[in-house]
């Protein structure tokens, strides 16, 4: 098993919902968690919790990627994880999409785990080691009725990610990919908590404890995929 004492862990999206739920459960397995989200306050409020740094930032801005790892490297002076994790979408026909959209979707889901990998890679290939952990979806392996651009999005972070995966490897690299199905966030302003979402989807938890799986792996494991849905949703 790899021991998270004291890894230092980059969680991108981690003011609320699935990258919230990574933050405090590294936190509670030790690891310094460097908590990533644009909204200052929700970080703020994360960080009273798991004491460790929190950096208001855009990733789909490159200059605000690269600020991140050097806050990280000049505060800790280490780097072991980087959790991509940031999302967002939108649902509908195709025809009603705005391209201003289509373009958000893109610049955060894709745009911004391109530039986290980008700003870290350098920095583990010095180590010869590392680990990226990238929060794709279950529709980044199907299509779907209103899909067509959050969709788009997830099977070009998975496109991403799985090249990516091929490129670090000798490297020492890790990267895994983990596949939800519904999960119970904010997602696509949506409310969490309801009684009735309790049977149809997954917890935040639930996909934290993924990703503690595949960070914990032994050196020598890599779990490329790990893909988990709640038992009521068809797959
Ligand atoms: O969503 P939500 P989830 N730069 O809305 C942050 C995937 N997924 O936890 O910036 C930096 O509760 C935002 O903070 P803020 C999904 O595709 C979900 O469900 O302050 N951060 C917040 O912390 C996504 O990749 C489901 O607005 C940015 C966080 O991202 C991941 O899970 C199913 C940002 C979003 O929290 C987490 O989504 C599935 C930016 N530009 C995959 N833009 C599901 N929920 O059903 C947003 O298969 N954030």
């Amino acid at each position: 098993m790899t021991d998270l004492t004291d890894q230092v862990a980059i969680v991108t999206g981690a003011s609320r919902g699935i990258g919230r739920a990574i933050a405090l459960l590294l936190a509670l397995q030790g690891a310094k968690v460097v908590a990533v989200a644009r909204t200052a306050e929700e970080l703020e409020e994360l960080n009273a919790k798991t004491q460790g740094l929190a950096i208001p930032a855009d990733v789909a801005d490159e200059a605000d990627a690269q600020h991140i790892v050097n806050e990280t490297l000049s505060r800790y002076g280490r780097l072991d994880m980087l959790i991509c994790n940031a999302g967002v979408g939108s649902f509908g026909l195709l025809e009603h999409f705005e391209a201003a959209e289509w373009d958000q979707m893109f610049a955060v889901n894709v745009k911004g785990t391109f530039l986290l990998c980008k700003a870290v890679v350098p920095h583990f290939k010095a180590q010869g080691r590392g680990h990226i952990v990238g929060i794709a979806s279950d529709v980044s392996r199907r299509t779907f009725e209103h899909g067509t651009a959050y969709g788009a999005t997830k099977y070009a972070q998975d496109a991403l990610l799985g090249s990516l995966r091929k490129e670090v490897r000798p490297h020492g690299i890790k990267v895994s990919t983990i596949y939800p199905g519904m999960v119970d966030t904010y997602f696509n302003d949506s409310k969490p908590g309801s009684a009735a979402a309790e049977k149809t989807h997954l917890r935040p938890s639930d996909v934290a404890q993924a990703v503690r799986y595949v960070l914990e792996a032994p050196a020598h494991v890599v779990v490329d995929e790990l893909m988990l849905h709640p038992v009521s949703q068809e797959w």
